[in-house]
């Protein structure tokens, strides 16, 4: 009787229902070891063991493993050191500590990280203090039913005025990067608080329309805060063959989705992949948001760590169409970086500078939505970095994320969006054809004083390149 209700109540617990995971009954051990090759990978892997590095480089890296899997792997050479015998435990101290920091409400805010809730309430107090130029609203719904909040800010508009080209930041795809928040709201509070007061600053929020996602992955986010630091993917129901529970959302975007290089079909991966192209609510509401916003010009997907600046593609070694002008916007930001205290980030294609990222933000937002897109790994050592690597990390990347800004104020002044609906529609090549057979001084698009061939070639330029 009782076993029959057990299994009944078992079943009732559906893929949307989420009970509270409970932590493996052996937590793994933080452990630093020898990985010379795929093969020492692959040992690793082979007794449930994780590595934590960024960028599969042979050497000395630390890594999750099973305590009592430390004997195999002595023995295939990889010499294992214990750093920590219990992963859950590690990192108590950091969010103890973090969290005594926000109690005791010290006044400078990016001395420490934030739980979900402070991010909250950090986006809440910018709207409050400007609300003529910060707009927050839901982009989704995370597995769990988190709202997925996007923070607008640009400058007020008056009748009639251009569209504004728009850039896109979002961190926090991995719920284990903490920093990445930290950095991507410093971005939105800079921006406010120098508006009107910094003329370079106000003339940016003036020119665009900056959006934010500060936490793409609030459930992981979540997890990380309540259970478990190293966390990295969504929180997706457990798999119902293989009991394993989520999606590594930076494999989930639809460009060139599926088997290849670069994700894993098994829903024990760190990088699986997830049953369908945007299978996942988190990754669906930033194609959703994308597809909300045609002025969409520049993205930018922050991660962290291992101090770079990339691009697409992830899924080929292949060059794309716009190599030369990606790596020439890559290399300035990095200069901008370098030239605040020397800090040397490396940049370059995803597949060839970190590794293959097969259904990635980045390939999916140039290769689908013609969008610049960029992604940072910031500097740092750890998933764990220590809270006075925050500032340093704000500050260095400031300039070289307002870069894009930059790029996209100049570049794309939506002169040929003429109807002003932000995007680049039939409506706009008939409204400039009427206007041209009309011989209205309006079709004089290259303002020479007259209409002729120049004019059509000109708007048909601008018209095709969305600007
Ligand atoms: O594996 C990843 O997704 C990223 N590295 S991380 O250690 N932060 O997990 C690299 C992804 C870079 N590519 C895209 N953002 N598409
Ligand atoms: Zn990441």
């Amino acid at each position: 009787m009782i076993t029959t209700f057990l299994i009944a109540l078992a079943a009732s617990v559906g893929p949307t229902q989420t009970a509270p995971a409970a932590p493996p009954q052996t937590p793994p051990a933080i452990v630093e070891l020898d990985i010379r090759s795929a093969a020492d990978l692959a040992r690793l892997a082979a007794v449930g063991g994780e590595s934590l590095a960024c960028e599969i480089r042979p050497g000395r890296q630390q890594a999750l493993a099973p305590l009592d899997a430390l004997p195999v792997l002595e023995a295939a050479g990889l010499a294992p050191v214990v750093v920590h015998p219990d992963a859950y435990a590690a990192s108590q101290a950091t969010r103890d500590r973090a969290l005594a920091t926000l109690a005791r409400g010290d006044a400078d805010w990016w001395a420490d990280y934030k739980p979900p809730h402070a991010v909250l309430d950090k986006m809440l107090e910018l709207q409050a203090r400007r609300p003529d130029l910060v707009e927050i609203f839901e982009i989704g719904r995370s597995w769990e039913d988190r709202p997925i909040l996007a923070m607008r800010i640009t400058g007020p508009r008056a009748e009639g005025d251009p569209c504004r080209p728009a850039v896109l930041l979002n961190s926090l795809i991995h719920a284990r990067e903490w920093i990445t928040v930290m950095v991507n709201m410093w971005v939105a509070e800079s921006l406010i608080n120098g508006y009107g007061d910094d003329a370079y600053l106000t003339d940016l929020v003036d020119r665009v329309e900056w959006i934010f996602v500060p936490v793409l992955n609030p459930d992981g986010y979540q997890h990380t805060w309540d259970t478990y630091r190293f966390w990295r993917k969504n929180r997706r129901p457990a798999d119902p063959v293989y009991a394993k529970i989520g999606v590594d959302l930076n494999r989930n975007f639809s460009f060139m989705w599926g088997p290849g290089r670069g994700s894993s079909n098994y829903p024990g991966s760190e990088t699986y992949r997830g049953p369908s192209a945007f299978s996942e609510p988190e990754s669906a509401a930033m194609r959703d948001l994308a597809l909300a916003t045609p002025q969409l010009r520049a993205h930018n997907d922050i991660h962290s760590f291992s101090e770079m600046v990339l691009f697409p593609f992830g899924w080929t070694p292949e060059l794309s169409a716009d190599h030369a002008t990606f790596d020439a916007l890559a290399q300035e930001m990095r200069a901008r970086i370098l030239a605040y205290r020397g800090r040397s980030y490396r940049v370059g294609p995803v597949y060839t500078t970190i590794y293959p990222v097969r259904g990635g933000t980045v390939d999916y937002f140039y290769g689908d939505r013609g969008v610049w897109s960029f992604s940072y790994e910031l500097y740092g050592s750890s998933f764990d970095p220590p809270a006075d690597q925050i500032r340093p990390n704000a500050e260095e990347t400031l300039p070289a994320t307002l870069l894009l800004g930059e790029f996209v104020a100049d570049a794309y002044p939506f002169r040929a969006d003429l109807n002003r609906d932000c995007a680049h529609t039939f409506l706009d090549i008939t409204i400039f054809l009427n206007a041209y057979l009309a011989a209205d001084p309006d079709a004089d698009y290259d303002a020479s004083g007259g209409l002729d061939f120049l004019d059509v070639a000109r708007f048909i330029q601008d018209f095709s390149a969305g600007r």
